[in-house]
């Protein structure tokens, strides 16, 4: 095997309870007998004798009884001195992975009576057919190899590890569609994608692919894409039936259209709900659903338009159409609006559709958060965005699913950096239960991966927690974003996007940085409403830590606590910068206590988190000198 098994890993455990020793129940269904096998094994590997006791019931014992049906509904209750799990077989599954990482985690009876908060909780992967990965930190892809889509060992395994935290989707390829990966709903590959469908779905979860807005073009060898057009339906509709037909574990298509050079609606003077809806007729049929995107915005601005606001785009173009989508279609909105910076305000436009289902897309390969070099835990900015509350409710009430960019590849650890599978796992179970508090779920994994050590246990813990702080004090101030490298978006270059037509500028002078969103700006505040908008737009009321999202500022304006802005930038590209270190030191003192194997690994990749973070600091704090010539209070070094 060239892979890990990460957090199912179990390890023994001398403690289990007697009922575990019995397993009694016969499911019937390949998820019903998956979640019994899965019991069978992870008791076995934590040193148990289960035995099989069919349907007899001779003493305390865990009982599976599975009823027919698809819903997620779990029900894990003491039974006597045993437990009882009952649900449908994809339930029994969640069941039997919650109890078995309890038992590890060393409880006895641990109840638990739960449905999932969202009915659609899924990874998007940006794998590509060659078997790169846009975006991608963790090696190659696993579901395409030498240009072909595979169906391995992995891709269960993969399975596996989903349903382990609840997750119940993936979509197999890049929203940037290409190459041959065109070619997956033309009948080519429909043997291959049969077999990924069925293997994913023995463990509840269904497959999606991204399509080209344009295939009836490209592939269908008509002269036009318009969803209007007659010839265009048929085309789709035709495509789908002999796809659903072929492929039983589909659930429909992922669409970026009118996006960075996507094809879309628009090129034919069509709206985002035209071109949805057409799509959404033809796969509804068989169930399907449309992931509609709305990363639509100008990727061609002239950096000289002061005008033009990239952050108002997706709410400009969506929220007049509220109320045009069909039933099966759900508007997949990234969690801020402009493109999964370190720090942003939430989506406006996820506080505001009330007629269209949406779900949130977030990202768990770290293109912009340090690309699984750096240790950045993204639990608590998802809580964070979730938790936020608008003029309707809370933006976790308001979604009705939620997805994220996967961050694993074929790399032995899925993950690259041994501790961003943290992120896979709080994930996955915030997508079940938003309610989580992420100290519990850094804890569960820390757990789970590394065993019972409290000393491993609280020292990985407390990294994860605040890795993310760490990250955005040494990386972009207080929602700025975008002083990255362009293209690669690993390392600083403050001026890089200045003079771009990427939409992304600080706009900084000797004077004063940030572009001002409030009504004497550019208005994004507005797509807020009034209250929410009202405390954005007002630099006082504003949350510090989106301070230059929303405003463009004086160096000497003053925060809360006295300290100008420009010294409290500087102030955190130390701090940020003396923690990463303190985390570096924190994980040296754990050798002999990790695998070393794990222990090296994550110590490299903490030597480039130090190299990067330093980086980081001298870059932006020295560029900022260089403008404004005010020095470090402090008198620390920065450079001319
Ligand atoms: O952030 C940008 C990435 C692109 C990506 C795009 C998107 C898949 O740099 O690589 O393309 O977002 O989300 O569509």
């Amino acid at each position: 095997m060239d892979y890990s098994l990460l957090w199912l890993d179990w390890k023994t455990n001398a403690l289990l309870p007697e009922y575990t020793g019995r397993i009694v129940g016969l499911p019937a269904t390949r998820q019903g007998k998956a979640a019994l096998r899965e019991l069978m094994n992870g008791l076995k590997a934590m040193g148990g004798e289960p035995e099989q006791c069919g349907n007899r019931e001779t003493g305390p014992a865990i009982r599976l009884t599975e009823y027919l049906g698809n819903d997620e509904k779990v029900t894990l209750r003491r039974r006597g001195e045993g437990m009882e799990l009952i649900g449908s077989g994809r339930a029994l599954l969640y069941g039997v992975f919650h109890l078995l990482r309890h038992l590890a985690m060393g409880e006895t009876y641990p109840e638990w009576e739960s449905s999932p908060a969202y009915p659609i909780r899924m990874l998007d992967h940006w794998d590509n057919a060659d078997g790169s990965i846009e975006r991608g930190y963790a090696g190659r892809s696993f579901f395409f190899r030498e240009g072909k889509p595979v169906c391995s060992a992995r891709t269960r395994e993969y399975a596996r590890l989903l349903a382990s935290v609840g997750l119940n989707g993936c979509c197999l390829n890049n929203v940037n569609v290409s190459g041959e990966a065109l070619e997956l709903i033309t009948g080519k590959y429909d043997g291959v994608l049969r077999e990924i469908g069925e293997t994913l779905g023995e463990y509840g979860v269904s497959l999606w692919l991204s399509v080209s807005f344009a295939a009836p073009l490209d592939q269908g060898g008509l002269p036009t894409a318009d969803p209007l057009d007659p010839a265009v339906r048929r085309w789709w509709g035709d495509t789908c039936a002999r796809l659903f037909a072929a492929v039983p574990g589909l659930a429909g298509f992922l669409v970026k259209a009118d996006s960075e050079g996507r094809p879309g609606p628009h090129i034919y003077g069509r709206t985002q709900a035209e071109g949805a809806n057409m799509l959404a007729e033809a796969v509804r049929p068989y169930g399907g659903r449309i992931l509609w995107r709305c990363f639509v915005y100008s990727c061609t601005q002239d950096w000289r338009d002061q005008r033009t606001d990239r952050a108002r785009a997706q709410y400009d173009t969506f929220a007049p159409l509220d109320g045009q989508f069909a039933d099966n279609v759900l508007l997949q909105i990234k969690n801020g609006p402009v493109d999964f910076q370190i720090r942003e305000p939430v989506s406006p436009l996820a506080l505001r559709l009330e007629k269209t289902k949406s779900i949130m897309e977030f990202q768990l390969a770290q293109e912009y958060t340090g690309q699984q070099r750096h240790l950045c835990w993204l639990a608590p900015m998802m809580k964070e965005t979730l938790d936020l509350r608008g003029p309707a409710g809370a933006v976790k009430d308001r979604l009705s699913a939620i997805c994220a960019v996967s961050n694993t590849g074929d790399d032995p650890n899925w993950t690259g950096h041994d501790l961003a599978a943290a992120n896979l796992y709080a994930f996955g179970r915030l997508c079940w239960d938003p309610e989580l508090e992420a100290e519990g779920l850094a804890r569960d994994w820390t757990r789970l991966t590394f065993g019972p050590d409290p000393a491993v246990t609280e020292t990985v813990t407390d990294m994860l927690l605040c890795s993310r702080e760490v990250y955005e004090q040494y990386t972009a101030p207080l929602g700025l974003g975008w002083l990255c490298v362009p293209g690669t978006h690993y390392g600083p270059s403050p001026e890089g996007y200045e003079y771009d037509r990427w939409g992304t500028y600080h706009r900084a002078t000797c004077r004063e940085i940030g572009v001002e969103r409030g009504p004497l700006g550019t208005g994004f505040t507005d797509q807020y409403g009034p209250e929410l908008g009202g405390m954005y737009a007002n630099a006082a009321a504003c949350p510090e830590e989106l301070l230059l999202f929303f405003h463009r500022l004086p160096y000497t304006y003053r925060m809360k606590d006295g300290r100008t802005l420009l010294q409290r930038i500087y102030d955190d590209h130390f701090a940020g910068c003396a923690r990463a270190e303190a985390m570096a030191k924190a994980w040296d003192g754990l050798e002999g206590r990790i695998p070393p194997d794990v222990f090296a690994r994550v110590r490299e990749r903490f030597r480039e988190q130090l190299r990067s973070a330093r980086e980081w600091r001298d870059v932006v704090n020295s560029w900022l000198y260089r403008l404004t010539l005010i020095p470090d209070e402090q008198g620390r070094e920065l450079y001319i």
